[in-house]
């Protein structure tokens, strides 16, 4: 597979649009946009793929979407943005092309309680709060970021996720060791919440529940990928049994084409998240096959 086209910047022309064409704009590391491009895939719908450069955006890039974030769909004049939202635009412009979303209004019903716990809010806003505790934490130590965390939003639904994301992004940063990530973990009861968390998704992971991968495990996809990645899942003892179940659907999802054609190598995942958000970010440097 040829590596995608490069990431534009901040005085890079918007490439001249064309009638009739689906065009996304993506970026390579971007888990939400994974989730258009999985759709688009999947769907096998014919289009275009426009890479931006997150952290120094084409001025035009404003106009494609005032929130200035990816995936963006346009085709003829049309401006469609949201990562969920894009990919639920998809299946009903091309409804007859291999329908991912369920009819059946109860299993529609239970797959956007199981986005809304896993999928929606907590990926939604997790970049911008990694950057604040890591700034925090390089200001005034683990310890005490990770108290005023505490303090600050103890029973906050989005706090236990940045927290343990906090955790991967310095245990990739050599700052702190799984031993501790456990016992901070247990500590603050964010293994209890990541627990349940793995539970609700492993109802859905399995094999009975669904025979292919549809919408949910595509809208679901990018944010486990970047767990597995940083390796978070296999975090020690007291692993759930459940985690089995959400490793055989990882394995049976490595498989699936549409992931398949959007996939990088774990490291390249790791040594993006190392530099997002810095002067140096390694858009189009880091080797990935698509
Ligand atoms: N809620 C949005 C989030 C999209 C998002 O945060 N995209 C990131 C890249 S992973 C982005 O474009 N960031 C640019 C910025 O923060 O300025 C969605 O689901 O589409």
């Amino acid at each position: 597979m040829a590596p995608g086209p490069k990431h534009l910047t901040t005085g890079d022309a918007l490439p001249p649009l064309q009638p009739g064409i689906l065009r996304v704009y993506s970026m390579k590391f971007c888990p939400f946009a994974d989730r258009a491009r999985l759709m688009l895939h999947a769907k096998g719908i014919e289009h275009e793929v426009v890479n931006v450069n997150t952290w120094k955006k084409p001025e035009w890039f404003v106009e494609k979407n005032p929130k200035q974030l990816v995936p963006v769909l346009e085709k003829d004049g049309k401006i469609v943005y949201e990562s969920i939202i894009t990919a639920q635009y998809l299946e009903d412009i091309y409804p007859d092309k291999n329908p991912l979303i369920p009819k059946d209004p109860y299993q529609r019903a239970r797959d956007a309680i199981i986005l809304d716990h896993c999928g929606g809010k907590f990926l939604r806003s997790m970049v911008p709060k990694v950057d604040k505790i890591r700034r925090k934490s390089k200001t005034s130590g683990i310890a005490a970021a990770s108290q005023r965390r505490l303090e600050e939003e103890r029973d906050g639904f989005l706090f236990r996720y940045h927290t343990e994301q906090k955790f991967q992004q310095l245990i990739l940063e050599d700052q702190i060791s799984v031993g501790q990530l456990k016992s901070a973990l247990v500590v603050s009861s964010v293994w209890d919440w990541f627990q349940i968390q793995i539970q609700i998704v492993t109802e859905y992971c399995a094999p009975e529940y669904r025979s292919k991968p549809g919408f949910l495990d595509y809208m679901l996809w990018p944010v486990f990928a970047r767990l597995r990645a940083s390796g978070s899942l296999g975090v020690g003892e007291g692993v759930p049994v459940s985690m089995e179940t959400l490793h055989a659907w990882y394995n049976g999802m490595l498989n699936d084409p549409s992931v398949k054609s959007i996939l990088h190598p774990d490291s390249a995942y790791q040594e993006f998240s190392k530099h997002y958000r810095t002067e140096n970010t390694l858009f189009d440097e880091i080797e990935t096959h698509n």
